[in-house]
């Protein structure tokens, strides 16, 4: 009996069988009350240490004092692509993370979360301005801290975070050698969005030496520097307008949770130097006093992911010893 039809016609079929019960599609935002997941506290959230809009959700909750219970779930930069995995996929179809859960139903998008999360949470006003003014400020800069669509890079200009995933590139190259290539794979067989574990991939087996000097990688990292710097001569502007010490003046309101995320990734990612040193005062004043609000030790700084850690010191190391690295990223 030949084998190799057996074994081919047996692979085939678990893979239809897989993508059968893997399947994947985009979703609104905001709150599903015909979905219910089993649970078992009023709130609950579902997240990644590293991913942005996780930090920014979870800077909400500990901002509104929320108790909630956490599941953990893998991003493919932290390990694997458990976001595409059957139970998560049930959860959120769309394979992302967060999922903010409330008594059973899922809120899905990050900007919808923390907007709904305020707005249930015990104390409605406390982290939205009184004053229309103040609030037209906040809701501008919610959306301006925001990651959507399914190429946030292309609409980098859009919105600060949407510059986000461009400018973690080297980041991610620099994550990449943690993470085993057959974790990668199994983005290529069931990922909704195959452009993303194809360039998981190409940064795995190209480095992150090339990526800085590579196209397409190099002129994404450069057209989301760009962007970037755009947005945060914004936030300067809006720092000075409002007179600070948060975006929309004296208190700390849902369009800070949501810069706490983009300027923890900016340090994270080694940009500091370029970004923020010796320019944009109000801005280096403005992150000074995010780093110290206690929500920033719990939310971001307890979640430390080692993965990222070795990460940032790959990008530190090599900048130091490579100088035309550092240059192809400043290019
Ligand atoms: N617009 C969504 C974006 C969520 C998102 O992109 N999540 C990323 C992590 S920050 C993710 O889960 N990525 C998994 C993947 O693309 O495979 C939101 O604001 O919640």
């Amino acid at each position: 009996m030949n084998v190799v039809p057996l074994a081919l016609g047996g692979l085939a079929g678990w893979y239809l069988w897989e993508r059968s019960h893997r399947r994947t599609h985009s979703i609104t935002g905001g709150l599903h009350p015909e979905i219910t997941l089993p649970h078992e506290q009023e709130w609950e959230l579902w997240h990644n240490e590293f991913s942005l809009c996780s930090k920014k959700m979870r800077v909400c909750l500990a901002e509104l004092g929320i108790p909630h219970a956490a599941h953990r779930v893998d991003l493919i930069e932290t390990g694997s692509y458990e976001t595409i995995s059957r139970a998560f996929l049930a959860v959120n179809p769309a394979g992302l993370v967060p999922v903010l859960v409330h008594r059973g139903h899922p809120v899905y998008e990050s900007h919808d979360q923390i907007t709904y999360a305020s707005e249930h949470s015990g104390d409605p006003g406390r982290l939205v301005p009184d004053d229309p003014r103040a609030r037209a400020v906040m809701d501008r800069w919610v959306h301006k801290g925001s990651l959507v669509g399914d190429d946030p890079p292309k609409a980098a200009r859009e919105t600060a975070g949407n510059a986000v995933p461009g400018l973690t590139m080297p980041l991610f190259a620099a994550m990449l050698p943690d993470v085993p290539v057959h974790r990668i794979l199994e983005g290529l067989l069931f990922h909704r969005l195959k452009m993303r574990p194809i360039g998981f991939l190409a940064m795995k087996v190209r480095g992150l030496r090339a990526v800085a000097t590579t196209e397409p990688f190099h002129s994404m990292i450069r057209s989301s520097r760009l962007a970037m710097h755009g947005h945060l001569d914004d936030l300067e502007a809006t720092l000075g307008e409002t007179g600070g010490p948060w975006i929309t003046g004296a208190r700390f309101t849902l369009a800070d949770a949501g810069m706490m995320a983009i300027l923890d990734r900016i340090r994270e990612a080694d940009w500091e130097s370029e970004l923020l040193v010796d320019r944009r005062p109000c801005v280096q004043e403005y992150w000074r006093a995010l780093k110290a609000r206690p929500s920033y030790a719990a939310a971001i700084a307890a979640h430390e992911h080692p993965t990222v850690v070795r990460g940032t010191e790959r990008i530190v190391a090599l900048k130091r010893s490579d100088p035309a690295f550092a240059a192809a990223l400043a290019s």
